[in-house]
């Protein structure tokens, strides 16, 4: 093995919203990459769309920067648990980690998670204490936290006895004690050089590189991003595949890109311990070795944890179907979905016993969510069943898994939300009192008892609570779990609604369709405040008298109708629902849409 010393290659891991992106922006803009003047935005690495509307990221990320001759290999990952399945395999492109973690909520459980997967991969730390501008930042307690969560989780000595930088990530300053004055991110770049071990590989020996991103650029289309473990490789060289099958495909290198800043610029030619994208090759996916055309040795493949959830996708039946998407079919709709497994090593595609319907499984509804939504903004037109918890079978015996839940909240809500979560089946195993007027409360919760928990938690704490989830470990089935307990207001014919059907129908419950929408019979329209479904005609107008009828319509006030977002609407439906999801509309429906036919009774079980 040699080193290399003009690299370093780093991952920047945490808790969703400690501030991973930020601080990837300021090192960025450090390093001068951009003109004092350009205007650059805010959170420049989360380039997708739903990144930039929702804030968060959602797929891992390359970047670089250069400091003192050294070329710095950033991966900013995806902080918030349903993606944690790209955390996993970027680790596999680099050294060491920055994690990072919030000077006043400390440590949560996706701090836990990724830490224990760069731990388990020998990777040594920085550990950031970042936002330490807060008002409410508490650095010195948090980083014994941190200490105590390093131990937790069985690091070495070596690993346990880590660096620490304070940040603001938002101004680009760090320093290495809280009474230091610094006006850049200078101590934290020092420390990355001191750290991080630069790259040990054989130079000279057969080329390896571990396929672990995928990326589309518009000028060359696929983009595989990986490190070269070993050996070097250029434009022109023939080059083996090593598929995830076992076969070997032949090829030759075309173009060949190295990160620099944002982009990918082409070179001619790498080496061990960098990370590049090799453009080209139509048929390469995530844990496929790239290696000589001669000598292919694969390396082993990614593994990531398996997905808890899963969810039907099936071929729009409504009666609306085609109306609003160009992507209609089964076969179009399997292709998208194993397109996006290919690039997604956490989702799972499986047929089922019905042709048109695919089982995908992940790893939390929000992830589930997102696929949808992509695939409504790229003209698809699909419906989806309730999400369900994956369980398997030990000895016999039927498992479910059980996630923690860490909640933090004002104190005078820890009534409503133990109360909320008991009869989800959670049962609380602390409560931690900062003496702030907040509390931290960690309950076991079976996942199932979790899906849809998140808007109601929203309303109970008035907004105010924090939820973060995580995968603990499998266990005994804990019986029934109630879900909804009100009924569906479902209309009965087609038409458009009209204000005088739903003005009668308000005071029943609420209603999710406005006058002049479109429904057809089964469509689930309003939400009965009663435990039974109820058949309602909406198209109905008003009969027209010899009364003069001039101010009836403005007479009738209406409630403002609820819009379901999406989240909602997979939130919202039972088993016997299904979210229909298109490029315009979110429609919410029985499965089986004639009334006639459907099972008629209280809904709860
Ligand atoms: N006060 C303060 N806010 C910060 C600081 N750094 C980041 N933030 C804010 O924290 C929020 C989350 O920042 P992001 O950089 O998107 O966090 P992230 O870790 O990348 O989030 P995910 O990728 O979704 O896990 C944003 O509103 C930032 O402006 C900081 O140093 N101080
Ligand atoms: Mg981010």
């Amino acid at each position: 093995m040699e080193v290399r010393q003009d690299i370093r290659n780093i991952a920047i891991i945490a808790h969703v919203d400690h501030g991973k992106t930020t601080l990837v922006d300021a090192m960025l803009r450090q390093s001068g990459l951009f003109r004092a003047n350009e205007a650059v935005v805010d959170r420049m690495m989360d380039s997708m769309d739903l990144e930039r509307e929702r804030g968060i990221t959602i797929m891992a990320k390359n970047a670089s920067v250069r400091y003192s001759g050294v070329k710095i290999n950033i991966v900013d990952t995806p902080g918030h648990s349903d993606f944690g399945g790209e955390v996993e395999r970027v680790l596999k492109m680099v050294d060491g980690v920055m994690l990072l973690v919030d000077a006043s909520e400390g440590p949560l459980p996706q701090t836990r998670y990724v830490l224990s997967k760069a731990l388990a991969q020998k990777l040594p730390a920085i550990v950031v204490i970042n936002k330490i501008d807060r008002q409410d930042a508490r650095a010195g307690e948090v980083v014994s936290e941190v200490f105590d969560l390093f131990i937790d989780l069985d690091a070495t000595d070596d690993q346990a006895d880590f660096p620490i930088v304070y940040t603001v990530a938002r101004d680009g300053i760090a320093k290495l004690a809280l009474t230091d004055t610094s006006a850049d991110l200078r101590p934290l770049f020092d420390q990355i050089l001191k750290t991080i071990p630069p790259p040990a590989a054989k130079f000279d020996g057969v080329l390896q590189v571990l396929v672990a991103n995928l990326d589309y650029n518009d000028y060359v289309g696929r983009l595989a991003i990986g490190r070269i473990y070993a050996g070097a490789v250029g434009v022109g060289d023939q080059i083996s595949i090593c598929k995830l099958d076992g076969r070997i495909e032949k090829t030759k290198v075309t173009k060949l890109y190295a990160f620099e800043g944002l982009k990918q610029t082409p070179i001619d030619r790498a080496e061990a311990g960098e990370i590049i994208a090799l453009a080209g090759i139509e048929d390469i996916y995530i844990g496929e070795t790239v290696s000589s055309a001669d000598d292919p040795r694969p390396l082993p493949p990614i593994t990531v944890d398996e997905p808890t959830i899963s969810m039907m996708f099936s071929v729009n039946t409504s009666p609306f179907s085609g109306r609003e998407g160009k992507y209609v079919t089964s076969r179009k709709i399997r292709e998208r979905l194993d397109k996006e497994a290919l690039a997604n090593v956490a989702i799972r595609i499986e047929s089922t016993d019905a042709m048109d319907t695919f089982k995908v499984s992940g790893r939390g509804e929000l992830q589930l969510a997102i696929i949808i939504e992509m695939m409504r903004r790229e003209g698809y037109e699909v419906q989806v069943s309730k999400p369900e918890v994956i369980t398997r079978s030990e000895n016999g015996r039927r498992m479910e898994p059980i996630e923690l839940t860490v909640i933090d909240c004002p104190e005078t809500f820890i009534g409503v939300v133990t109360e909320a979560l008991g009869r989800r089946r959670g049962r609380m195993t602390k409560m931690i009192n900062h003496g702030t007027g907040r509390v931290r409360l960690e309950f076991e919760v079976p996942s199932r008892g979790l899906i849809g928990f998140r808007s109601e938690f929203l309303t109970d704490t008035k907004g105010t609570g924090l939820l973060n989830t995580i995968f603990l470990r499998w266990d005994d089935w804990q019986g029934m779990i109630s879900q909804r307990i009100t009924g569906a207001l479902v209309a009965d014919r087609p038409g458009p609604a009209t204000t005088y059907a739903l003005f009668n129908l308000q005071e029943r419950g609420e209603l999710f369709v406005r006058p002049g929408t479109d429904v057809y019979e089964g469509m689930v329209i309003g939400e009965n405040a009663r435990d039974v479904d109820l058949d309602v005609n909406v198209v109905k107008e008003k009969k027209l008298t010899n009364m003069r009828a001039s101010t009836a319509d403005d007479a009738m006030r209406l409630v403002p109708f609820r819009e379901l977002s999406l989240e909602q609407a997979l939130e919202f439906i039972r088993e016997d629902e299904l979210v229909e999801v298109t490029p315009a509309s979110i429609r919410m429906r029985k499965k089986i849409l004639a009334s006639n036919q459907r099972p008629k009774g209280r809904v709860t079980e």
